[in-house]
């Protein structure tokens, strides 16, 4: 008869032996890819290629320079609120040192990369040129938007963000959630308050 004190060492080895079989190459393989960046939260209903509306609500974004997409004056591509986010929405949850002080906020809006693809931005298409509400201006390498899931948020923690919380639009990048993004180099590119963006 077994001692019931064996019973749970017969359990453990038991259960060894149950997930053995699975301890091979193929988990091996499931560890060694990466962890998704973001969760995509609608696929959107914009596509590259498709006209975009010109706007019927409050404009929110205009972008000009080195993209094919116009529907404003001057080669302009104008966004309200509805016509952005019908680009599609993404999500991840990460730290707002840079901002508000929060740790842990879910941003969601449109990836930078598929807003550039919407817009039609040129393939040697290197830099942005954002400004903000209140001029601030930065440089962001078109490699960031490539690279890593740079948000133009429309929503933190599931609400609009007003002009004092920093809105309407903001860009995101994804402190906390993916690993070594230096505050010195990504803080100045987190910019709220965007108003437009230029492709060069
Ligand atoms: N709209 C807007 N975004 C901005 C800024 C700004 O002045 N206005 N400052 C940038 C800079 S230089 C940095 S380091 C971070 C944090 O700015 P802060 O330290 O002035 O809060 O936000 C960036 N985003
Ligand atoms: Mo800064």
């Amino acid at each position: 008869m077994v001692p019931r004190s064996a019973f749970p060492a017969v359990l453990a080895s038991s259960l060894l032996l149950l997930t053995l079989p699975g301890c091979g190459a193929e988990p091996r393989a499931r560890a060694a890819a990466p962890a998704a960046d973001h969760t995509v939260v609608t696929a959107g209903t914009l596509r590259p290629g498709q006209a975009i509306p010109a706007p019927t609500g409050t404009v929110v974004l205009t972008l000009r320079g080195a993209i094919t997409r116009h529907n404003g004056p001057d080669g302009t591509l104008r966004f309200d609120m509805r016509t952005l986010e019908r680009i599609g929405l993404a999500e991840w949850t990460g730290s707002d040192a840079v901002a508000t002080g929060r740790t842990r906020v879910r941003f969601r809006g449109v990836l930078l990369r598929r807003l550039l693809q919407v817009a039609g931005a040129r393939p040697g298409a290197r830099t942005l040129r954002a400004a903000a509400l209140n001029d601030y201006k930065v440089t962001i390498p078109v490699a960031d938007a490539t690279r890593l899931p740079v948000l133009l948020a429309t929503t933190a923690d599931g609400r609009r963000m007003s002009v004092a919380r920093y809105g309407p639009t903001r860009v995101v990048y994804p402190f906390g959630k993916v690993p070594g993004l230096q505050p010195t180099v990504y803080d100045p590119r987190s910019i709220w308050q965007v108003a437009s963006i230029e492709v060069r």
